[in-house]
């Protein structure tokens, strides 16, 4: 049977969400035309006011902001409301340039944990589950969101934060948990490091996944869910927005249902701007209807996507965003191609191998050089030299019909590559451009 936190909201009918979008969003532009002077100008700019927007249909006319615009505003320019009203913030890792800081009030915070326990819900949890939130806690957004939701649901939470897997597996043994939420390179590890320990999936009692924060394949989840015996379920989020749980993975597991009555979605071509039909692969967009600390209105997430509204078999009526097929700020020139890091992944996993590998580039001579270093599994390990060559250029000819171009494929032993206890590092570009 399939359970909702709010099955009001999340199987309310197209009329009923169209109705709740519109009548916030006008809301919602009022309230960042009034108290945000940095996007009041970019829409004086564009010659919009907020009298233009009376819904849904009229996203179209304000202006888009992007990673860019929330450097240059950094730390307060697009701060909705005064400091006394925010209780918290959260930011991103900042590795590519400034950090993103995001501010909460507390009716921010309630309605994301609201998000966060749709998610709990839709992978199965109840008051009886025993929930390990193995996302980090701190600046990161994945474990302090789990953790609320987790509370809202009524789980026994354990928020042992990420790493130390020992203590991890330890407790998955003794305390019993039920739920796992982190990241899908870290439930791998967690599932590779038990089967070292000569632990079965039968002899812990973890039933559900929740694992996201990073773009993972069908044949990762595959491989997760053989390992730790459970349904692995993608959630989506990203710091800018709230964190985890602007979308979520239901028993269909097939896309993540939006939270449409927070979140208006919409589909772009990242080079024109243009919106693109509904079905179409492009740039995914966002505005926040409901926030009131860190309001944004057609943010630019860079992540490659596509929405579709057909009928789910959950009952949820919200639309639906596919796995993201990487983001437009991941897509790698090489030689004048353009490869995605989930392409490799793809070949790679579908040869059987582990989500053990990293993509080293570089430039040789003025020629980009694509090198991909792969892990063996225990049970394939040898010291054949014959078999590895034959097996890496079996690979290399996968590489090769994928993506175009010739790649370089290097196997190495079982545990080579370092294991990641939040977002993997799958990509190192050398070269100096
Ligand atoms: O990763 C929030 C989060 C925490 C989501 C825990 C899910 C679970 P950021 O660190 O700001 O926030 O990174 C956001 O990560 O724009 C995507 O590129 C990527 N991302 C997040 N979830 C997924 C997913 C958190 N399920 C950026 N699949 C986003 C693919 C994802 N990519």
């Amino acid at each position: 049977m399939e359970r909702y936190f709010q099955p009001e909201i999340e199987c309310a009918s197209q009329e009923q969400i169209k109705a709740w979008q519109d009548e916030r969003l006008v809301k919602q532009v009022k309230h960042v035309w009034e108290n945000v002077p940095y996007y009041r100008k970019k829409m004086e700019e564009k010659g919009v006011t907020p009298d233009d927007i009376k819904g849904r249909d009229d996203l179209h006319k304000l202006p888009f902001l992007s990673k860019d615009d929330l450097r240059m505003a950094y730390p307060y320019g697009l701060r909705g409301v005064p400091a006394k009203d925010c209780v918290r913030i959260h930011s991103t890792s900042g590795t590519t340039g400034k950090r993103v800081v995001a501010f909460y009030t507390q009716h921010d915070i309630d309605l994301w944990e609201d998000c966060c326990a749709r998610a709990l819900t839709a992978a199965g949890a109840t008051s009886e589950d025993v929930c390990q939130v193995a996302y980090g806690y701190g600046l990161f957004t994945g474990g302090a969101g789990l953790n609320g939701g987790s509370h809202k649901v009524g789980c026994l939470t354990i928020p042992i934060s990420s790493g130390n897997t020992e203590r991890q597996i330890m407790f998955l043994q003794d305390l019993q948990a039920t739920v796992l939420c982190c990241t899908p390179s870290y439930a791998a590890y967690l599932g590779e490091s038990m089967k070292e320990m000569g632990l079965t999936p039968d002899q812990i009692p973890l039933k559900a996944g929740i694992f996201g924060a990073e773009a993972w394949s069908e044949e990762m989840r595959q491989d997760i869910q053989n390992t730790l015996g459970i349904k692995a379920y993608d959630i989506y989020g990203l710091t800018e927005l709230s964190g985890p749980g602007v979308a979520f993975e239901c028993s269909a597991q097939n896309g993540m249902h939006i939270n449409e009555d927070h979140f208006i979605a919409e589909i772009i071509d990242p080079s024109t701007g243009e919106v693109l039909p509904e079905g179409s692969k492009g740039e995914l967009v966002f505005t926040s209807i409901t926030k009131e600390a860190f309001p944004l209105l057609r943010y630019r997430t860079r992540d490659i996507c596509m929405l579709t509204r057909e009928k789910c078999s959950c009952g949820r009526t919200h639309v639906k965003m596919a796995k993201p097929m990487g983001r437009s700020d991941d897509m790698l020139i090489i030689r004048g191609v353009n490869v995605f890091p989930s392409q490799i992944e793809a070949v790679l996993l579908n040869a059987g191998y582990p989500a053990n590998y990293q993509i080293i580039i570089d430039r040789v001579r003025n020629t980009d050089t694509l090198d991909v270093q792969v892990e063996m599994t225990p049970e394939m390990f040898t010291d054949n030299m014959g078999e590895i060559k034959k097996r890496q250029s079996e690979l290399e000819s996968g590489l090769r019909n994928m993506l175009g171009i010739s790649a370089k494929v290097v196997l190495v032993a079982p545990k080579t590559i370092v294991r990641s206890e939040g977002k993997a590092i799958r990509v190192i570009d050398k070269r100096k451009i």
